[in-house]
């Protein structure tokens, strides 16, 4: 197994289409951010895929839906951050989110009166707190979306997206939720067509995808808080895998969560202390999320973080 370094990584690999696109939207909405002295997050979101063909019909994927990025958002625009949010293509967006075709269907919301569309009362009270929330976000232009779909893309846009919101420093937080594969198919052994059945059974070689936070830490966004996430299936890994992300990548904060219970319990790592979080079976029944609590511990770290950086 090869292991691509950080540096050739975007010489070796094609951008995505519209980077330069991106590019353009992300300074704009910075600009317009500073004009406001706004803080700004970058929430990464979903899970990435890893193709096996150029023209792709088959894919490496893995199980996240989004729900901690894209619930993450509400709450940073709750505490008055305007939030970049890097998502997987078709993975839960914020506000939408509330109504997925897998939970809440909108259309059992809705009823027909003569020819008018009407929200059924039952669901009144509870779609017209999150229409408010989303239209707050879009008339003060808090919310910019870009989607991904592969890991090559997801990097290339987190690369850029990080290197323009470094020129705020500090005022700038980076939460890294999406569930990034560790794998990769580099371009040089990627086949062209769909590929055949007839060879019989199917090898996969990948690649080790480079560490990327590493460069981020050190010279995209050298200034910001930086927060990663660690997820784990075996309990006695994951403290000490948490743990091992702070020493090597030296960034601020490792968010620590396990795949069963990663609703309920997340553990945040620093350099100097280990503190869980936890939603009591009280807090989960009358439908609140961890991301509340995340991210309001966040907001008080982030406060310390630019309250430093002027001593
Ligand atoms: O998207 P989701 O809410 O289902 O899952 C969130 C998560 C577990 C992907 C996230 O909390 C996380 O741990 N992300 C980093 C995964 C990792 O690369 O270790």
């Amino acid at each position: 197994m090869e292991i691509q370094g950080e540096d050739d990584y975007f010489v070796k690999n094609t951008p995505p289409k519209n980077i330069e696109e991106v590019e353009k939207k992300t300074k704009e909405f910075l600009n317009f951010q500073i004009e406001k002295d706004r803080r700004v997050v970058l929430v990464t979101s979903g899970g990435t895929t890893v193709p096996l063909e150029n023209q792709t019909v088959r894919f490496v994927d893995n199980f996240s839906a989004g729900t901690r990025g894209s619930a993450s958002v509400e709450y940073f625009i709750e505490q008055g951050y305007a939030v970049i949010f890097l998502y997987r293509q078709h993975s839960l967006r914020p506000y939408s989110r509330h109504y997925s075709h897998s939970k809440n269907c909108f259309l059992d919301m809705l009823d027909i009166d003569n020819d008018n569309i009407i929200v059924n009362n039952k669901y009144n009270s509870f779609m017209k707190i999150i229409l408010e929330k989303y239209k707050k976000a879009k008339a003060e232009n808090l919310l910019l979306e870009i989607d991904f779909f592969t890991v090559k893309d997801y990097f290339f846009y987190l690369n850029k997206i990080t290197k323009i919101l470094s020129t705020i420093e500090e005022k700038a937080m980076y939460y890294l939720a999406a569930a990034v594969s560790d794998f990769f198919i580099p371009p040089e052994r990627m086949v062209e067509h769909k590929i055949q059945s007839r060879a019989g059974g199917l090898n996969l070689s990948l690649d080790q995808v480079p560490k990327f936070l590493k460069p981020l830490v050190s010279e995209w966004a050298p200034k910001g808080l930086i927060v990663s996430f660690k997820l784990e299936t075996d309990p006695d890994l994951l403290i000490s895998k948490a743990r091992q992300a702070l020493d090597r990548y030296g960034h601020q904060i490792v968010i620590g969560n396990m795949l069963l219970t990663r609703k309920r319990v997340v553990h945040f790592i620093t350099k100097d202390a280990e503190r869980k979080i936890e939603m009591s079976d009280e807090e989960l029944k009358n439908g609140m999320e961890i991301e509340t609590k995340i991210i309001s511990e966040l907001k008080i770290k982030h406060d310390n973080w630019i309250e430093q950086s002027k001593n």
